[in-house]
């Protein structure tokens, strides 16, 4: 176990920077604030982080549109600042992945500033996709794609050109047929590299390449997701893996295990295993888990497809259950019929939070018993729920709009998290200091500070399979040995002496032999699982 690189099993917290901490009191998190939470997760016992954008950035998508790759955003800090926290972060056992997003830039970035001056035909421009619009005037987009976002992935400048962008206006995608993009690239990775940076997330890694010709997706444009389809004129094309590898150059010219994972949503874990093959990614976000609903037979069978793929290229698997884009999962849960996929809250579905705290705790016993490594997004080891009564007018995501339906965004997952006291800011940032989203009242009950010893916490859970997670030579990376049960009840064991049981159906189910109780999301009624609960046992 010790010999295998971290990143096979690691388990990796994810900090959303501006709902962390808020080391200066305005509101925002921070970098001083991470360092000042470093102990947390130390003691919460995860292998590293990953930090979302820290980017200079007008924000415009969260961080998410950069103006600067090898830059600090002045509200996150510096980068003395982040040169510190990573040696901090080292100092606690913690490694540290940066968020890296290629498929686009600001329309603030000097690139794109310069594009612009260019004007038609210019090299600059060239460093993005600019194309004559269609019609006599030129004044139709080029092509049909949408925008994720909504509306068409088309703007016009001033000169008459039309630019792409697969998110929002302000978010122009860049060429990755451009030779100086690619160089370019390089060289960020190198900057962080240098700056002792363990990794990258990359953002919209399915997106770097578009088809020649830029051909109209046709009925493929209204796919809300690019899971839906193989063939697609933007997504998941062929030429994006020829970049990884060259990536993987890079990172392989470091000392130790520096590592990427990419964030690909695909149709399904076959394609997937194409970005983790030998010579490219080490890993990539296994988002069919986590838009899987908590049925035992859908869970299994994403399960061993998930292994087998990704397994047949010699890669481990990656779990994740919640992240800064989806609506988290106690919420997910909580909502019986729904099922467990993207951002899209449906508020109208009666909400029962303790059913899906329940099914949250035994969730994250699965989650860690599985093979491979897994992603822990913050707040989850608090289990929050999602905020789903934030005023319209605090809002900040920009709004989704696709197929005629309006969602309120993502704003919900990504209020600053509670950390202590009875009142707001809840010891995110000083007393008195406001917080960029509200934070609801009926979280004093959920602060890490309330939850730290009260051995029925959703932390202490966390915390109590995380030390678990280190202890067990069976956990982490492996085989995984399904036992057959009765139906709605998931049984495997691993080696050497564990079982893991979930009980996803309404009866109580018989444990089989074990030689001791490890852990348990919830109360046993002797050797009974109750319904909703997972526990991991010796065997
Ligand atoms: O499926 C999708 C496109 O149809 C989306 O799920 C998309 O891949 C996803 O939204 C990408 O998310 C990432 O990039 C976005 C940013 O807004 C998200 O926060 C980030 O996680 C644009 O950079």
């Amino acid at each position: 176990k010790d010999s295998a690189p971290w990143w096979r099993s690691a388990v990796i917290y994810q900090v959303y920077i501006r709902s962390f901490a808020d080391g200066d009191g305005d509101g925002v998190g921070d970098i001083e604030g991470i360092r000042s939470r470093l102990a947390y997760l130390r003691g919460l016992g995860v292998d590293a982080v990953w930090i979302t954008p820290w980017y200079p950035s007008p924000m415009v998508d969260a961080g998410y549109d950069v103006a600067d790759y090898t830059g600090i955003d002045r509200r996150f800090g510096t980068v003395g600042g982040a040169e510190a926290l990573i040696a901090d972060a080292h100092g606690h056992g913690l490694r540290v992945i940066l968020d890296i997003v290629p498929n686009h830039t600001s329309d603030r970035h000097a690139w794109f500033e310069a594009a612009l001056a260019a004007g038609p035909g210019g090299p600059e421009r060239d460093r993005y996709v600019f194309r004559p619009g269609r019609g006599d005037d030129g004044g139709l987009p080029p092509n049909d794609w949408r925008s994720t976002f909504g509306g068409s992935a088309w703007t016009r400048v001033p000169d008459g050109e039309w630019y792409l962008h697969l998110f929002a206006e302000a978010q122009p995608d860049l060429n990755w047929n451009n030779a100086e993009v690619r160089r370019d690239f390089e060289k960020v990775l190198a900057f962080w590299f240098d700056r002792g940076v363990d990794g990258f997330r990359i953002d919209v890694a399915h997106g770097l390449i578009k088809q020649e010709g830029l051909p109209d997706a046709g009925e493929a444009g209204d796919v809300l997701q690019p899971t839906e389809r193989e063939d697609h004129p933007h997504w998941d094309r062929d030429g994006v893996h020829e970049i990884f590898r060259e990536w993987r150059k890079v990172a392989d010219r470091y000392d130790g295990d520096r590592t990427f994972t990419a964030e690909a949503w695909v149709s399904g874990p076959k394609r997937l295993a194409r970005y983790v093959r030998p010579g490219e990614l080490q890993t990539a976000f296994n988002f069919d888990y986590l838009r899987a609903p908590w049925d035992a037979e859908r869970l299994r069978a994403v399960i061993d497809k998930s292994l087998d793929a990704l397994g047949s290229v010699g890669a481990p698997a990656t779990w994740v259950l919640s992240n800064h884009d989806v609506v988290r999962h106690v919420t997910r849960y909580g909502r019986a019929n729904t099922e467990g996929r993207g951002p899209r809250a449906d508020v109208s579905e009666p909400l029962d939070l303790a059913m899906g705290t329940r099914r949250a705790r035994a969730a994250a016993l699965l989650m860690l018993a599985l093979p491979g490594g897994a992603y822990v997004y913050q707040g989850e080891e608090l289990g929050l729920p999602e905020v789903e009564d934030i005023p319209e007018d605090l809002l900040q995501d920009p709004v989704w709009e696709r197929s005629g339906h309006t969602t309120r965004g993502r704003d919900g997952c990504r209020v600053p998290l509670p950390w202590s006291g009875d009142a707001p800011p809840f010891g995110f940032g000083p007393d008195g200091a406001a917080t960029w989203l509200p934070q609801p009242e009926s979280w004093k009950d959920l602060t890490a500070e309330t939850q730290e010893n009260d051995p029925g916490s959703m932390l202490e859970l966390y915390r109590a399979a995380l030390r678990l997670r280190r202890e067990l030579p069976a956990l982490g990376e492996g085989d995984l040995r399904w036992h057959e049960t009765v139906p709605g009840v998931l049984l495997f064991s691993r080696t050497p002496g564990f079982a893991c049981a979930v009980n996803l159906s309404a009866t109580p189910f018989e444990l089989p032999a074990h030689t001791g109780v490890l852990l348990a999301s919830g109360p046993l009624d002797g050797d009974v699982l109750p319904h909703d609960t997972a526990v991991w046992l010796a065997v």
